[in-house]
């Protein structure tokens, strides 16, 4: 593997290998991180990445299209059908691309937008005040309620009443909960407001049948396709046809570019994975494993947000084990395994400290790790909290994490 990288520079040949090993050794529980196929890889480090392709199948403003125009209707079909979406633009570069394309065919700068706080699970794109969508337009949010840390339908619907923003965001990056698509969709025609979904969290749940589909409910949805759907780096819009010249003229010429055509053809092999059974199976096994380390973990008295999990992610609050996130997530990285602190709703400290880890099993399911294995995970964690202070014990368990990881081979033969 890299022979040529290599033999031409063996400074990136060494950073390669080294994040193999480290991919393989330590245990994966970021939430958005997944292990893509060696197919999606190959598609990706292919001759496509050398061709210009602006515009869209046979409409290109370049010649030489022939192949990546069917690379990317192929993508497109595959994308509808995989979702039941009428139309698919497969070219934001990202989850935020799709996002701003997905804003730009609906509103102008300054008109308003509801989206869910980023400190309750919401994502940087739904309207933060450091990035475009908070600065282009002006961004209110809804918010989980303090009971039962779930989103607060009556209360978004009143401040939608209110505040009568021209769109709706729905979707989150750590939200382990079951979205009631049928209330946005009622809330945003009360007011007449666009509904824009992004699901780039779990599109492979809907993908796989085991979390319900945004699709029907929404004029726009958006994803990313590197997360639970296991694809190549990237973005994905889904649209109702009457929205889709707009999305598409958005999408290029207004926020990108040039298409990164590998990728485009890499995300058809990753929908065509996606339609296969074996994903299905996959899909479960992420929500099962997930509901298995959030019991485990219930058991072993860490404070889960919302109680649970419905999905592929747990929130975990670790101020009743008097950790912050920031030192939780030190603490799991010390004993090999990768996780990302994570404000929790009405957190008290800041989003460099936080006081929440989120933990997420699209990753270790690829390996293979089934439910034994996430209550040995959650038993691990358990531990290397009770003897944070133990260097020993800590190295000990390091040792466990990497042995149970070996025993689930990465990309065998690479
Ligand atoms: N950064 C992604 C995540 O970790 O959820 C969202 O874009």
């Amino acid at each position: 593997m890299y022979d040529q990288v290599r033999r031409i520079d063996p400074d990136i040949a060494a950073i390669l290998d080294n994040e193999l090993a480290r991919q393989r050794e330590q245990l994966e529980m970021i939430a958005s991180e997944n292990f893509t196929s060696r197919a999606v890889m190959e598609t990706m480090g292919s001759t496509l990445t050398n061709k210009y392709a602006e515009g869209y199948p046979k409409k290109r403003y370049y010649g030489g299209c022939v192949n990546v125009d069917e690379a990317e209707t192929l993508a497109k079909k595959r994308a509808m059908e995989l979702f039941g979406a009428e139309r698919a633009n497969v070219q934001p570069h990202s989850g935020s691309t799709a996002n701003m394309t997905a804003y730009l065919a609906f509103l102008k700068p300054g008109d308003k937008i509801l989206g869910l706080s980023l400190s309750h699970g919401g994502h940087l794109t739904h309207g933060h005040p450091v990035n475009f969508s908070g600065l282009l337009f002006e961004a209110i949010h809804y918010e989980v309620s303090p009971e039962n840390e779930m989103i607060d339908y009556d209360k978004l619907r009143d401040q939608a009443l209110a505040e009568r923003p021209k769109m709706i965001v729905g979707g989150a990056s750590a939200y382990p909960r079951f979205w009631e698509y049928e209330k946005l969709r009622s809330i945003a025609d009360e007011i007449d407001a666009v509904l824009v979904f992004d699901m780039a969290h779990i599109a492979g749940l809907v993908a796989g049948g085991v979390h319900p589909s945004p699709v029907p409910h929404c004029d726009v949805v958006t994803s990313t396709t590197h997360k639970t759907l296991r694809g190549p780096r990237g973005g994905l819009i889904l649209a109702r046809k009457d929205f889709f010249k707009n999305i598409n003229k958005m999408n290029f010429p207004g926020v990108q570019g040039g298409p990164l055509m590998h990728v485009v053809a890499a995300k058809a092999v990753c929908f065509h994975e996606c339609m296969q059974d074996s994903f299905k199976e996959y899909a479960k096994s992420m929500v099962a494993n997930a509901a298995a380390l959030g019991d485990a973990l219930l058991e072993r008295g860490f404070h889960l947000v919302s109680g649970g999990t419905d999905n592929h992610l747990l929130l975990v609050n670790v101020a009743n084990k008097g950790l912050t996130g920031k030192a939780m997530e030190e603490l799991l990285e010390q004993v090999g395994i990768t996780a990302n602190k994570n404000t929790v709703p009405f957190d008290q400290e800041s989003p460099f400290v936080t006081s929440g880890i989120r933990l997420g099993t699209p990753a270790l399911t690829t390996r293979g790790m089934g439910t034994d294995e996430m209550v040995r995970i959650a038993d691990l964690m358990d531990r290397a909290v009770q003897n944070r202070e133990n260097q020993e014990v800590l190295s000990g368990l390091r040792g466990e994490a990497e042995e149970l990881a070996g025993q689930f081979p990465l990309y065998p033969g690479m």
